[in-house]
């Protein structure tokens, strides 16, 4: 019994020795102490045979043995568990004094930016702000605005029509923000003084300075004695107050339908100086302002008496004024979602 406890111990410690896991150890505790099939109890069947001297020495030398393989076992097992934790740690590990990764925010768009200035500086001079139907109908897109059906002038506005269910009038998508003109006036009556920026669609091919969407910002001032002096003096203050820097302007008669005159104020292209480029097709000046005096006929639309009431109105070209302010050479920049564009601004 002597030489098996001596076997039994040799092999154990070599056993407990090649265990590399927690797992593997619990498994050699279970082929030594197990309660029924562990190798030492069924060395220790045998102790009822012994003498009772034997019995007494043998007895000893199992205590020995087991105690001895239990500290093995115990010292085994801590440096299991370390190694394991060790490794969780090392997988995990995490280095708190770097930089933290920085989230990117987004900001308000250019074209949103150049909008709620305007509408600051306006709201200032004591305009309303409104918002309008991007799916017009085509009284007050067109009809209302002094443009019957098949006016020539209504080719330079072609369009997107929509058709209505319920058949009674056209819908369109608008082509500008006048639209709003006589829906205002029906509603607030003179006098009156609002902005209408909004988005408007067109039919027709793009190029670096016209898109199929754009924004315009439509205004409208009527009162008693309106004259075209006021309409000059709120552009100026208007477009010192956006392009921040005096910029050169021209005046030209336009045609209209629903202005009497009409005139179209131009900006010397800020891209190129004036010298020409692709943007202002090289002629030097852009297209920017069209304005005039409300035409008799809208203010009748509108509800309003032409006798006793006059007004300017005008249709601000947004998108070009936003590429002019900010040096944007080409309008399609401005829809097209592009983060590596967006994020200079
Ligand atoms: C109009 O839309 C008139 N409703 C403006 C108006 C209002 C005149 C009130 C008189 C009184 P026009 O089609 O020219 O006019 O467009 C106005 C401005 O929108 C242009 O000067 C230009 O700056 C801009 N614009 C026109 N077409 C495009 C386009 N395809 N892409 C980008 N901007 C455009």
């Amino acid at each position: 019994m002597k030489k098996e406890l001596e076997k039994l111990l040799q092999q154990a410690k070599k056993d407990i020795e090649s265990a590399t896991t927690p797992k593997d150890l619990e498994a050699v505790e279970v082929k030594y102490f197990g309660r029924k099939e562990g190798q030492l109890n069924l060395i220790l069947k045998g102790l009822k045979d012994l003498s009772a001297e034997e019995k007494k020495e043998m007895g000893a030398k199992a205590n020995d043995v087991k105690s001895h393989l239990q500290l093995l076992i115990e010292d085994k097992g801590q440096h299991l568990r370390g190694a394991a934790i060790d490794a969780k740690l090392e997988s995990e590990w995490l280095d708190v004094t770097l930089p933290g990764k920085k989230p990117v925010f987004g900001h308000t768009h250019p074209m949103s930016v150049v909008q709620y200035e305007l509408e600051d500086i306006f709201k200032s001079l004591g305009f309303m702000v409104l918002d309008g139907p991007q799916l017009e109908s085509d009284y007050y897109n067109f009809q209302a605005l002094n443009t019957p059906e098949h006016h020539p002038s209504r080719d330079s506005q072609d369009t997107f029509y929509v058709k209505n269910k319920a058949g009674n009038d056209k819908l369109v998508l608008r082509t500008h923000t006048s639209g709003m003109q006589v829906r205002a006036m029906q509603k607030y009556g003179a006098p009156i003084k609002v902005i209408v920026p909004g988005r408007v669609f067109r039919y027709e091919a793009s190029d670096a300075s016209h898109d199929n969407t754009f924004y315009q910002m439509e205004g409208l001032m009527v009162d008693k004695n309106i004259s075209i002096a006021n309409l000059i003096a709120i552009m100026k203050v208007l477009l010192k107050g956006i392009l921040k820097r005096d910029v050169k302007v021209r005046l030209r008669p336009g045609f209209f339908p629903f202005v009497e005159p009409g005139f179209e104020l131009d900006i010397n292209c800020l891209i190129c100086g004036g010298q020409g480029c692709s943007v202002c097709k090289h002629r030097g000046w852009l297209e920017l302002w069209p304005c005039g005096m409300v035409h008799p006929e809208v203010l009748k639309a509108g509800g309003i008496d032409a006798s006793e009431y006059s007004g300017f109105a005008f249709g601000l070209g947004l998108t070009r004024l936003v590429m002019m302010r900010y040096g944007i050479e080409d309008i399609r920049l401005l829809t097209s979602g592009d983060w590596r564009f967006l994020k200079q601004f």
